[in-house]
């Protein structure tokens, strides 16, 4: 499983830069984001399309089951990311057979073939499929969608583990740490984390946890990690032992991208609670051992046409500071859902309506205000965790993908939150202080000009005067491989380039810098080099008051590594 989607996770990147660089050829100036965010978002679906039920139905074209079950794996693993699983539409349009079956076969394969300035890529063109490929294609997206199964209670707990119960692990840290300044590194592609420590930029540990692992969380204590891989595998793993170690987990479903914490007063990490694509769902637990307590389905009716989703998916949750409640965006509804955990079995759910392909986002610098991008709406949605309402709906630039965003004072606009975009050159300032600045509040008060589209991540930090914005998925290797950096004392100046790759010296190879991560002190800025997974990539430090190379992380350990979180700036929502 893991070859096949490693293999799958290298497509997606060699589709991904197909994409843009067709898009280049036509001589786009900035990455138009349809066509980088379908790539981008395309990423091949952690499933495993053997498990799914499906028929050839007469009605379509004929098909062998062999035929089928071919088209099947390929539509799992290069389309299923943007028209979703049961084909209903996502990023990407839907294409159930209601729909292809009124065009005809010459119509699929040309547009499978040449893709479209829309935002498909071209498959055929690129190379990426055959043309018995391309018509394999669009022969199989006549036929119903196999439906991959559904995942309850009773398949989470066959997967539940607690390897150390809560009352023989430790009661006081075992290590000498300083944790409050430790990183955890994703590393992609091996499906694994790695411990880094912020001072020294020694290894700690290097831990296995769920493949094309996600993200991590933490703890409101600050001593457990939280990290989750897109096959829903869940790692619970205490940095208080001698040697940091998982010691629950559990598998939540068969996709996922997000985990979090509950956080307010009182409640702190009672509950955990993680969100998956597959199904579209998410599951209340234990927030020490990750018993699984109450599962939901997030399936149901858009906020716009109001028509029934077999598959909205859970993208980014955070915890409420202002109520006992978790923060849920559902993407394709365009739902935020306010989930109050005081009394689990009798749940109480706010849905507040937003607007759809709801993704990342996060807290405003009081954290009351949750800013997430609805990312194909071109939008930002302010959700007021107080009032469990929407404040408003802010029109930014092409597909938003701000991460967790950056919190700064605008010398001319007071408190803005900022976010980047995947498929422009902009960086959208949204005024965050509505009693303060009025007129400023939920309206763009400043829009600067970055290098290129294609960011995935933006930064800052209550102690620096940088805004850091990569270009990861920039086609130019000199945008990709570089970031912007601003001077929020002299906006208007032009931002400087720090060319991040060349600093870490690697070799051959995509080396995409990506996620900008600041140290404790707010003094340093770490970046991932991202390379292929057969190269070398690293992790590159640089002094946030000089904006000089301070150190470069290289280790054979380090695969892969895009997302970084230190620890002390994800316990507080610094960024
Ligand atoms: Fe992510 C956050 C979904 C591809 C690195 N990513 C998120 C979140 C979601 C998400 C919903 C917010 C989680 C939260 O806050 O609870 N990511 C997706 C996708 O659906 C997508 C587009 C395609 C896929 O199939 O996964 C995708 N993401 C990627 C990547 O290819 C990245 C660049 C590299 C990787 O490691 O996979 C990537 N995503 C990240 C990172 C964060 C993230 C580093 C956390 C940012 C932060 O600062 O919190």
């Amino acid at each position: 499983m893991k070859s096949r989607l490693i293999t799958a996770n290298t497509v997606m990147l060699s589709t991904l830069m197909f994409a843009a660089s067709a898009l280049y050829a036509q001589g786009g100036t900035s990455v138009k984001g349809s066509q980088a965010e379908a790539a981008y978002e395309g990423a091949p679906t952690a499933m495993d399309a053997s498990g799914t039920r499906g028929f050839i139905d007469g009605d379509g074209p004929a098909m062998t089951h062999d035929e089928f079950d071919r088209a099947k794996q390929i539509f799992f693993e290069r389309c299923a990311g943007c028209h979703g699983v049961l084909r209903k539409g996502a990023t990407g349009k839907p294409l159930t057979p209601d729909i292809t079956r009124e065009k005809s076969l010459d119509y699929l394969k040309v547009f499978i073939n040449f893709g479209s300035p829309a935002g498909m890529p071209n498959w055929g063109t690129s190379g990426e499929l055959s043309p018995e490929e391309v018509d394999l294609m669009a022969r199989y997206i006549q036929h119903e969608p196999p439906v991959p199964p559904e995942y309850g209670l009773e398949d989470m707990k066959s997967t539940w583990v607690v390897a150390i119960p809560p009352e023989k692990r430790p009661t006081k840290q075992m290590n000498n740490l300083d944790l409050e300044n430790l990183f955890s590194v994703t590393l992609r592609d091996s499906g694994q984390i790695a411990l880094i420590d912020g001072h020294s930029k020694e290894f700690v540990a290097v831990i296995d946890t769920g493949y094309a692992v996600h993200i991590s969380r933490l703890s409101a204590s600050g001593r457990y990690l939280f990290v989750i891989g897109r096959d829903a595998k869940l790692n619970l793993i205490d940095l208080w032992m001698e040697k940091p170690a998982t010691v629950a987990k559990i598998k939540v479903g068969m996709e996922a991208r997000s985990v979090e914490t509950s956080k307010y007063k009182g409640w702190e990490d009672t509950y955990a609670i993680a969100g998956t694509y597959w199904p579209p769902q998410y599951v209340i637990m234990d927030g020490d051992t990750l018993e699984p307590l109450k599962v939901v389905s997030t399936r149901g009716m858009t906020v716009d046409t109001q028509e029934f989703h077999p598959e909205p998916r859970v993208a980014a949750i955070v915890a409420s500071h202002e109520h006992p409640e978790f923060i849920v965006n559902v993407k394709e509804t365009g739902k935020v859902l306010m989930v109050n955990y005081e009394d689990i079995e009798n749940l109480k759910v706010t849905s507040i309506g937003a607007a759809r392909f709801l993704h990342d986002g996060g807290w405003d610098a009081n954290k009351r205000y949750f800013m997430t991008a609805a990312n194909k709406s071109n939008k930002i949605a302010v959700v007021d965790s107080r009032e469990d309402k929407l404040a408003a709906l802010v029109d930014v630039g092409q597909i938003p993908h701000p991460g967790r965003g950056a919190n700064f004072v605008d010398q001319e606009f007071g408190p803005v939150w900022a976010t980047s975009h995947l498929g422009d050159d902009s960086v959208s300032l949204i005024g965050t202080d509505p009693e303060g600045h009025p007129d400023q509040a939920w309206k763009v008060v400043r829009t600067l000009k970055g290098q290129g589209g294609g960011s995935l991540f933006i930064k800052t930090h209550p102690n620096s005067s940088h805004l850091y914005v990569d270009t990861a998925l920039n086609p130019d290797a000199r945008i990709s491989q570089s970031v912007a950096v601003f001077d929020l004392k002299n906006i208007n100046e032009p931002f400087k380039v720090l060319p991040i790759a060349e600093w870490a010296d690697l070799g051959e190879g995509p080396k995409r810098v990506v996620q900008p991560e600041y140290n404790k002190a707010g003094d340093e800025v770490w970046f991932s080099v991202w390379n292929g997974k057969e190269q070398k990539s690293a992790l590159v430090v640089v002094d946030d008051t000089t904006l000089e190379l301070k150190h470069v992380i290289k280790d054979d350990r380090l695969v892969t590594p895009t997302g970084k979180f230190n620890v002390y700036n994800t316990v507080h929502d610094i960024y």
